[in-house]
């Protein structure tokens, strides 16, 4: 979509710190990030917000979310759990909507966040 600052990064029309790509997906390193490992998941094809999201859109939402574990194993924030069954590290996953919702850059993406705190601006 044209003036979509994600759409360039997936075009590559804009540099970015990217960390995986496929034919449906991209991730890349937030610019101005909050917490030590902040990537965002991105679908290429352009959707503004969650709320245009229809069912249509259920596949690509599922392999969103799928590939945040994947990129937390690489990024080594994983959630490990010890012997004892105590559970250690870990991330957090957030897509923003709207205005209200916190939503700046209407491009659907879904933030991963983790390493050690506190992070900024988040509980
Ligand atoms: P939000 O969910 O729309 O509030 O988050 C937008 C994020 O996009 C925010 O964390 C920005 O730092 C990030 N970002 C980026 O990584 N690269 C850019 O060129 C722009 C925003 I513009």
């Amino acid at each position: 979509m044209d003036n979509c600052i994600f759409c360039k990064i997936a075009a590559k029309q804009i540099p970015a710190g990217v960390v995986y790509e496929d034919d449906e997906l991209l991730a890349f390193k937030d610019i101005n990030p909050a917490a030590p490992v902040h990537l965002l998941i991105i679908p290429k094809q352009h959707v503004a917000t969650l709320s245009d999201c229809t069912d249509a859109h259920a596949a690509v939402l599922g392999k969103m979310l799928a590939l945040a574990p994947k990129l937390a194993a690489e990024h080594g924030i994983s959630v490990k759990q010890g012997p004892d069954g105590q559970r250690s590290g870990g991330f957090k996953t957030l897509v923003n909507s709207g205005p209200d919702g916190g939503q700046e850059v209407y491009h659907l993406h879904l933030h991963v966040y983790g390493g050690k705190r506190p992070w900024r601006g988040l509980g």
